[in-house]
């Protein structure tokens, strides 16, 4: 037990004892030797000790506390929805291209140089199964560019554009990380420069686990290979915002005039094309909370937006996770539960957990309450009588659930856009991809890559490019679009209406081409391309690519996804480019050029 080591901790780390010991904590000093035993594993106790404490708001006190408290409502089968009717919200729906998409896209892009961006990056991505960190994997294999790189040249491409002409704001960038994430995600900014970004631009916050419970008395869950070792799990992508908040860094934005925060995940190539237009209605609309949603079929595992209506009056439009939308529905009156309407949609707009926040209501309320976020648990019963866990279990919170707190007064909106154009997250494994139900979205590497290419199809038709039909191909088990492999960076088609003024005339593009577009200044005018066409320019090179581009171009080739011969990115994707022929036109002085075919 304790007994002598007591005297020899510092009085800040005997206080932490004693309030273990006072919150039904004695047993992890059980089997302690007395001083000059393992003093060193003892140290590295208190250490882990002290930092769970200081990493969770209220401190390990305040987490043993809503430990037993959420472990008790669990064990009663207590419903957090008591009381609560759901029913179905309304919000901004956009249309991509029309009138008013593309006020907003502009208001947006206006907007852009008040604001900060948080990318939250500390999941490791169990669904997926890559051994890479998510954020290094290729959004799509024409180019090879890594999410990350393709999310720091989005918003550096907004912040050229919201500052034309004036000083240029650097829009701060920062990115959760955990220990499963951390090192790696700093390597990969430190080998690539930053991807063009000032290093000081970006910051990054390492998210800490919290402690395991190994019963319904929320006692912490010592390591069984090492009794000096409290066992610990990752808390949950609700995390963002206390770590935000203690790190000052909120503080340091509202002093230098900012005025929004942008939340976004790990793996969606879409994203970017839906923010302009997403921050344009928070702006408009004057909304503290603004959550991005698309079409959500049931079943899809995406939250959904719903509101919720409390037999006291009280109502809010929240996101209700995944696996709690169906037990929900059937409990309050839809006996079919989470079902698609006769459009083939669930009637409830998905979560694509990409939040705009209004930093000063946003300060203060998390000065209210130190950033914490509501919890849950979700213990695994050995007994029908709900005592003992399988397993340890932990506290775990959600950053969607940063609303749940808030004021009535609040202004608590969300913004639903097209899956094509906003969504094509990277979750699933070829495996679990193949066996998703027939028509709803695969959310593999597979999908995330062809969803590219399909938007920016679409996009070039929309602007008038004859673009090719798809055709319908099975790769790793999953039957997708294949579009034209049409990439461009960010600071060519920022908005739809930079893309409108990059396309003139009368062009077409074959559906077995690839164009990559890597220049600022580059247009297209009666282009004709049948084949692979790379363009890569520097800024202040116009290019006008136009004429017949014929070539054998590169062909898709599949890829076994337990071939391990290939490389891990191609195999979770199902397919690989042959590049037999292409024409690569490289333009590295200042001038006007044309592009010969
Ligand atoms: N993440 C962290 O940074 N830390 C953590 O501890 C855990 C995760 P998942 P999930 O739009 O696609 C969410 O695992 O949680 C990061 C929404 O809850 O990819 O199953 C992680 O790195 C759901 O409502 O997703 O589901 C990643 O960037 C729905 O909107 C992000 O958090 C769904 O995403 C999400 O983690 C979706």
């Amino acid at each position: 037990t304790l007994g002598d080591n007591f005297s020899l901790l510092s009085p800040k780390q005997q206080e932490l004892v004693k309030m273990l010991l006072d919150n039904g904590q004695e047993h992890v000093f059980r089997d302690w030797p007395g001083p000059g035993v393992d003093d060193d594993k003892k140290k590295a106790f208190i250490d882990q000790v002290t930092r769970l404490d200081s990493s969770y708001p209220g401190g390990l006190q305040a987490y043993i506390k809503n430990a037993k408290q959420l472990l008790a409502d669990s064990k009663a089968g207590k419903n957090p929805f008591d009381g609560f009717t759901p029913s179905v919200p309304t919000g901004e729906t956009l249309t991509f291209a029309d009138e008013n998409f593309i006020k907003y896209e502009e208001a947006g892009v206006q907007e852009a140089q008040k604001a900060a961006f948080v990318l939250v990056a500390g999941g490791l991505g169990e669904r997926l199964g890559y051994s890479g960190i998510k954020v290094a994997l290729p959004a799509e294999t024409t180019t090879g560019t890594c999410f990350l790189q393709h999310y720091i040249e989005y918003i550096l491409a907004l912040q050229e554009a919201s500052s034309q002409g004036k000083n240029q704001t650097q829009i701060p960038f920062v990115i959760m990380t955990s220990d499963d994430t951390h090192g790696r995600t700093l390597e990969l900014l430190e080998s690539n420069s930053y991807f063009g970004m000032q290093p000081k631009q970006v910051t990054l916050l390492k998210q800490e686990k919290v402690a395991c419970l190994e019963d319904n008395d929320a006692r912490l869950a010592l390591d069984p290979q090492n009794k000096y070792q409290i066992q610990t799990k990752p808390h949950g992508h609700g995390d963002v915002h206390s770590l935000l908040y203690s790190s000052g860094i909120l503080k340091v934005w509202n002093d230098a005039g900012l005025k929004w925060v942008l939340f976004f995940q790990d793996t969606n190539g879409l994203l970017f094309k839906a923010i302009p237009s997403a921050l344009g209605v928070s702006a408009t609309k004057q909304y503290h909370v603004n959550s991005l949603a698309v079409p959500r079929k049931a079943k899809e595992a995406i939250g959904g937006i719903t509101k919720l209506t409390h037999s006291d009056g009280r109502s809010m439009v929240i996101n209700v996770e995944y696996n709690q939308l169906d037990p929900l529905l059937r409990a309050s009156g839809y006996p079919d539960g989470d079902v698609n309407a006769e459009n083939g949609y669930s009637p409830f707009p998905g979560n694509i957990n990409q939040l705009i926040l209004e930093l000063g209501p946003y300060i203060e309320e998390l000065s209210r309450t130190g950033g914490a976020i509501k919890e849950f648990v979700n213990p695994k019963y050995k007994d029908a009588r709900k005592n003992e866990f399988k397993s340890s279990t932990r506290l775990e919170c959600m950053m969607q659930d940063y609303p749940k707190t808030l004021p009535p007064s609040a202004r608590v909106g969300f913004t639903v856009m097209d899956a094509w154009l906003a969504y094509a997250p990277v979750k699933n494994n070829a495996e679990d991809a193949a066996k998703v139900p027939k028509g709803n979205p695969y959310h593999s590497a597979t999908s995330g890559e062809m969803s590219i290419y399909r938007a920016n199809s679409r996009i070039l038709k929309q602007v008038g490019v004859q673009v090719a039909d798809p055709v319908v191909q099975v790769l790793n088990g999953q039957e997708v679009e294949v579009w034209p492999r049409i990439t461009w960076k960010p600071k060519w088609g920022l908005t739809y209406s930079r893309i409108k003024s990059k396309v003139r005339g009368k062009s077409s593009i074959s559906q077995r081409s690839t164009l990559a577009i890597k220049g600022q200044n580059i247009f297209i005018e009666n282009l004709s391309l049948d084949g692979a066409l790379i363009i890569d320019a520097v800024d202040n090179a116009e290019v006008n690519a136009s004429g017949s581009v014929q070539n054998k171009g590169w062909t898709l080739e599949t890829v076994d996804h337990k071939d391990s011969k290939e490389p891990e990115v191609l195999r979770i994707r199902g397919f690989k480019f042959n590049k037999v022929d292409q024409l690569e036109a490289k333009y590295t002085e200042p001038g006007k050029f044309t592009l010969k075919p």
